[in-house]
């Protein structure tokens, strides 16, 4: 390509320099913007790395000697900022909604046959690969990218800006030939998938490992993770890439078609996936999905399926969308990815309440785009069931494509002297005895003080769910333990910003020095152990770790007895008879609470000044009286939630709701389920506003009334 490049080196060019520096800046920016849309989302670079890097060059140093030009859209701007405390909350002006799935071939043809069945004959569709990434918003107005957002739960997502600008082939202006179409809508968002391609993966988690860091589970965490770095230098070295594929309003103003709006896309700047393609017919939908399997292994990133959409618009309109997912697009999900490979051994793991977890440990394969070397196998009875000996080759795949799993054995490659496996008598931690109780899967090593499990207590008591002290990993925690400092989690508390500093990590430094904590770390850590006391009491309780205390049965307990005082008074009947409880529970608890170890465990938490007791006076609040002076009519059945009219009138009320039978000119709003009849027509007559199930639903959950 000369064309671009003597435009820009010719002498009269370089004459406006001088004359004109926001004129040459500008003509750079366009410049280099178009470089990179050719490099990044056209795959077709036609300058050479070097010229693109001298045209950068030159842009910085005349925006160095012109401050006032510069803009946060200009292609320099992209590394560096960072974000507050917290990502800052960003309410999405349409939901993002989620798809529905269809787990394997016969479910995909029942969402064709449910289309055909909608328009009476077969329509347009177009396939698209399914990429296995995390889903982001960007807002363009006047053309400039002013907002890239997470999905969050769907109506709220986070504030990413600062993070997506670092993203190389996000355009922060869009280009002339998109810029045509949207005179009239000013801004637009864009939507698609943040994702890490397969390689960056692969680099980042063995740079991670190399330097003792926790390794991403895979490439859909590592980009979700990058996205959420608080220092957007860091997601600006974490090669991510973007697949856009839609326009969140207004897209029949930019295409009548998803085909159309693609090119669109494509054309105004963004990255799209080129395989992609327009069907007639379910044949060719089928066809594409069975190419998308075989090709998944070659394609540099990864994708979990493919996402089959009604090609019209219109046509997406009249079918709409359920409570959850548009009706008319389908995310066809591929079977987990299934590798074969050795079992070396079977190892047993001691938790927390000491019940001992078989785990495999395999020769490590990749699986479904990251390293598996290690799947629980749950207890003896799962290891004899599904006959796995050490010594076997195994088929093992990622459950949920996070959890690995052994799914069994390939027979005809057992050798002849694997052995079935059998429990250690042994606990392998503390050598105590090893029991397996009537009824109970799991065997458990009854000692006290087995060191596995106080390790295991301890981890847990500062892990998310409990008292969160963020940083007590289960390195330093390991650490702790190893010199003597943390026995219980009472220990905690009297650890001082000091010994944390100093303490040795166990590993040298290039210079054969130990690595110790370090002050900062030390003093981040020290503050987090202070926070933790003011936690609520449900978590303490969860802390505690009590067998068959999970985190929602800690609510509910906390709830009844929101004190530690009023807990140890309370008896087994009076705790089995708690919702959800039962006496299983109520006698773990009230054992737990009178053993002596225990109890001296909670009276020095209680003394180091850990919260025992919550404030009940300042309990959560009931609901907000948002509907105050509003009257609802419902009418037709919720489908969705399933709720009777009953239900949703209750909930209706206790947002301080009049609810009312008969639509009226007073009528503030009119719930229309499926099947609305005379009351709907009604409704539209007296111009009153009416919402569909969803809107009601998004109205529950978010607490305010849809923009009318
Ligand atoms: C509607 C359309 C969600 C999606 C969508 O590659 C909707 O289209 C969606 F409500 O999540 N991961 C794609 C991908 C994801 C979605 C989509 N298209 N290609 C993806």
């Amino acid at each position: 390509m000369a064309q671009g490049q003597a435009s820009l080196f010719d002498e009269q060019a370089l004459a406006q320099v001088t004359t004109d520096p926001a004129a040459r800046i500008e003509a750079l920016r366009t410049e280099i913007e178009h470089h990179t849309y050719l490099y990044y989302a056209k795959d077709a670079p036609e300058i050479s790395d070097a010229a693109y890097d001298s045209l950068m060059r030159e842009l910085r140093e005349l925006e160095h000697q012109n401050p006032h030009l510069i803009d946060p859209t200009s292609p320099t701007q992209r590394v560096g900022g960072y974000v507050g405390e917290q990502f800052a909350p960003v309410r999405h002006a349409q939901r993002m909604y989620s798809l529905d799935n269809a787990m394997d071939l016969a479910e995909l043809d029942a969402w064709l046959e449910r289309v055909v069945e909608f328009f009476g004959h077969m329509v347009d569709v177009v396939c698209e690969l399914k990429i296995d990434g995390s889903s982001i918003a960007l807002t363009y107005e006047d053309g400039r990218l002013v907002r890239a957002a997470t999905r969050g739960d769907g109506t709220t997502g986070e504030d990413v800006t600062v993070n997506v600008r670092t993203v190389k082939d996000v355009p922060l202006r869009l280009r002339a030939e998109g810029m045509a179409g949207i005179a009239a809508p000013g801004a637009v968002e864009v939507r698609g998938e943040v994702y890490m391609p397969k390689a960056s993966f692969d680099f980042l988690n063995k740079a991670a490992e190399a330097n003792g860091k926790q390794a991403f589970a895979n490439p859909r965490n590592a980009a979700a993770g990058s996205l959420r770095q608080k220092d957007a230098e860091i997601t600006a070295k974490r090669d991510l890439s973007t697949f856009l594929y839609a326009i969140a309003d207004q897209a029949s103003l930019l295409a009548t078609t998803q085909w159309e709006l693609l090119q669109w896309l494509t054309d105004a700047g963004f990255h799209t996936n080129p395989d992609v393609k327009l069907c007639t017919q379910a044949q060719q939908v089928h066809d594409f999905c069975a190419n998308a399997l075989e090709n998944r292994a070659n394609l540099p990133y990864e994708i979990d399926g493919v996402v089959v959409k009604v090609n019209s618009f219109s046509q997406q309109a009249a079918m709409g969308f359920t409570a959850r997912a548009p009706r008319w697009a389908i995310a066809f999900k591929f079977p987990p990815e299934e590798k074969t490979t050795v079992l070396q051994d079977i190892t047993v793991q001691v938790g927390r309440t000491g019940a001992l977890t078989p785990v495999a440990e395999l020769v490590p394969v990749t699986v479904a785009g990251s390293t598996v070397a290690r799947a629980t196998l749950h207890n003896l009875d799962e290891v004899h069931r599904k006959d796995v000996r050490i010594g076997d080759t195994v088929i093992v795949r990622k459950a949920g494509d996070v959890i690995p799993e052994v799914l069994g054995p390939v027979l005809s490659l057992r050798p002849a002297d694997a052995a079935v496996w059998q429990m250690p008598q042994m606990c392998p931690s503390c050598g105590s005895v090893v029991v397996r109780e009537d009824g109970e899967a799991k065997h458990h090593c009854i000692s006290i003080d087995c060191p596995a499990q106080a390790q295991e207590r301890l981890i847990h008591w500062a892990s998310r769910g409990a008292l969160d002290i963020d940083g007590m990993g289960e390195e330093i925690v390991g650490r702790l333990v190893e010199t003597g400092r943390l026995t219980d989690v009472a220990d905690y508390y009297s650890l001082d910003v000091t010994e944390l500093a100093l303490l040795d990590m166990g590993r040298l430094n290039k210079e054969g020095v130990p690595i110790r904590l370090g002050e900062k770390t030390a003093q981040k850590l020290y503050d987090n152990i202070m926070a933790s006391k003011n936690r609520p009491f449900a978590r303490v309780l969860f802390g505690l770790g009590m067998r068959h205390v999970g985190k929602t049965t800690a609510e509910v307990i906390a709830a009844a007895y929101p004190t530690m005082e009023g807990l140890r008074a309370a008896s087994v009947d009076d705790l089995a008879a708690l919702e959800g409880v039962g006496p299983k529970i109520a006698a773990s608890i009230y054992t737990f609470l009178r053993t002596p170890a225990n109890v001296q465990v909670i009276e020095r938490l209680e003394k180091r000044g850990v919260n025992m007791a919550d404030d009940v006076s300042a309990a959560a609040p009931a609901e907000p009286a948002v509907l105050d002076g509003l009257t609802f009519v419902l009418t037709g059945s919720l489908v969705e939630s399933g709720m009777t009219r009953e239900e949703a009138g209750q909930r209706l009320k206790a947002l301080g709701a009049k609810v009312s039978g008969s639509v009226s000119k007073k009528t503030s709003f009119v719930i229309a389920g499926e099947a609305a009849g005379s009351k709907y027509d009604k409704a539209v007559k007296l111009g009153v506003p009416v919402l569909d199930e969803a809107a009601f639903l998004d109205l529950l959950e978010t607490k305010t009334l849809p923009p009318q």
